[in-house]
């Protein structure tokens, strides 16, 4: 047994010179026991999940049309979400194209640019709402408290639509006076001037 301690306190000599070197070489261990398994652990964990992603990068933006976008690398382009995962590059390095975002639409898009219909299985574009196109195929994206759209502008017609189909409360000026009905009141054929 006193063998035993000799030999203990040498080794504490030797790697710890520590005081009284037995109890300190008993920390030491524990606390290198300690990291040890805090760094399998980690590793485990890495190795379970994965490597954690990095912090996604900020490209809320506003374009020059005054909607939200998606910001470039140069931090200086912004394209409006219609542009991002259509197969075309509009960013300098294609990171609007990029298969993190575009490869389970539209669930890895930001919120910010996705705009969802009334109808659950459809979405659209965040760009697309309130552009006075009927996009979501049941015009939620251009009438009602769904979409909170602003009244319409000088070069439309506000009408109720006799069908709900390419226009939804408001048709283009264009079309006033056309000899075909588009508002239910006749009003684009006999109020509404171009
Ligand atoms: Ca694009
Ligand atoms: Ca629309």
């Amino acid at each position: 047994m006193a063998g035993t301690i000799r030999d203990q306190r040498d080794c504490c000599k030797e790697s710890c010179q520590c005081v009284p070197c037995t109890r300190r070489c008993v920390c030491a261990s524990a606390i290198g026991f300690i990291i040890l398994a805090v760094i399998i652990a980690a590793i485990a964990l890495i190795v379970t999940v994965g490597i954690p992603p990095r912090t996604a990068v900020n490209r809320l933006c506003v374009t020059t049309s005054n909607q939200t976008g998606f910001l470039c690398d140069n931090r200086e382009t912004c394209i409006p979400a219609s542009q991002v995962c259509d197969t075309r590059r509009h960013c300098a390095n294609g990171e609007d194209e990029q298969e993190t975002l575009c490869s389970d639409l539209p669930n890895n898009l930001p919120g910010y640019l996705i705009f969802h219909c009334s109808n659950p299985r459809f979405w659209i574009p965040a760009d697309k709402r309130c552009n006075g196109i009927n996009d979501c195929g049941d015009c939620s994206d251009e009438v009602g408290t769904w979409a909170r759209c602003p009244p319409c502008g000088s070069q439309w017609w506000s009408c109720t639509m006799v069908v709900f189909y390419m226009y939804c409360s408001c048709i283009p000026r264009s079309l006033c006076r056309d000899g075909i009905q588009h508002c239910f009141d006749w009003s684009d054929e006999y109020i509404c001037t171009k």
